[in-house]
């Protein structure tokens, strides 16, 4: 038995979704054009889809799990369960108009024509906030939408701002801030389940990893108390003598925002030779 896991086939979210496998100690053999291949060394299945097409592919249990945007999800509104938030492909789903047309507040939409890809999500922020505009559903190059003539606003992903920039485009509302997503068949078997928790079991150790630095120094040993209560650590920081007398070699692993706080803090107790190194994996 095997876990059946969907992938954005080729795209922006692509890459991340393999490297995220890899990273999680997956090893898949991607040739390409595949259409679905298998892993090594772990029970899963890997199928390469279009974005828009997993959703539903999770709702029928043709694939158990899949990654997609947040956004994909919320204008496919399929019967999947969200599992996981994965970090990767932020973006915000975003109104824009010409830059030189005047707004101020989302009443300045009523009695527009807006061209997206995203009608669902966008007919019901229109409905939430009381506006009647013309949805125009179209699904791609919809940021020219408004210099032919088909639209007097759009509705798309922006993630740098630059393609509505460079189309003389101005964001106005944000509607969602999204980011890739695993997504789950609501009804998994126990055993395609457990697979499951095993995933997230190593994306959660990646993710820590990534949150946290281990840390070594040499303080002399008068000042070990002070500097021990700067550094939280796992549980607590390790010290281990220095052949130098009366100094030793302190580590502990710390937080990737609490990081340059606690570097200043351990300078000023005296803490010397400070060395930062990246962790691959953390088991809490
Ligand atoms: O073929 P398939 O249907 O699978 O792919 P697709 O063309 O529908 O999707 P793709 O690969 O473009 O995007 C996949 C997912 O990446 C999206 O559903 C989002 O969740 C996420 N993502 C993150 C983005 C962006 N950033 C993004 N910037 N998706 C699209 N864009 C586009 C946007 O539509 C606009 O055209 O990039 C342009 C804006 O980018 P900036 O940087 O100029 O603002
Ligand atoms: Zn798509």
């Amino acid at each position: 038995m095997k876990l059946k896991i969907a992938i954005q086939k080729s795209g922006r979210l692509s890459e991340d979704s393999l490297r995220l496998l890899k990273e999680c100690g997956i090893d898949i053999n991607n040739g390409l054009n595949k259409l679905k291949t298998e892993a090594f060394n772990f029970p899963l299945e890997i199928y390469f889809l279009r974005d828009d097409d997993i959703p539903q592919y999770i709702e029928d249990g043709v694939a158990d799990i899949g990654i997609v945007g947040e956004n994909v999800l919320l204008e496919k509104n399929k019967q999947v369960k969200s599992v996981d938030k994965l970090g990767f492909g932020k973006c915000r789903l975003s109104l824009a108009i010409p830059k030189d047309k005047y707004y101020k507040s989302v009443r300045d939409l009523n009695g527009l024509r807006i061209a997206t890809s995203y009608s669902n999500i966008l007919s019901k922020f229109l409905k939430q906030n009381k506006v009647k505009a013309e949805i125009h559903e179209i699904s791609g190059s919809v940021e020219i939408a408004p210099s032919i003539g088909l639209a007097d606003a759009i509705c798309d992903l922006v993630s740098s701002g630059s393609t509505l920039l460079s189309n003389g485009l101005k964001e106005v509302e944000v509607i969602l801030k999204s980011e890739s997503v695993l997504i789950a068949n609501k009804k998994l078997s126990k055993e395609k389940t457990e697979l499951l928790n095993k995933l997230l079991f190593r994306i959660k150790a990646l993710r820590s990893a990534k949150n946290n630095k281990y840390i070594l120094l040499n303080a002399p040993n008068n000042k070990l108390d002070a500097i021990c209560k700067i550094l939280p650590g796992m549980k607590s920081p390790t010290i281990l003598p220095l052949a130098d007398k009366g100094w030793s070699s302190v580590h502990s692993v710390v937080e990737e925002n609490q990081f340059w706080d606690i570097i200043e803090k351990l300078k000023a107790n005296g803490a010397q030779g400070i060395l930062v190194v990246p962790i691959e994996k953390m088991i809490l």
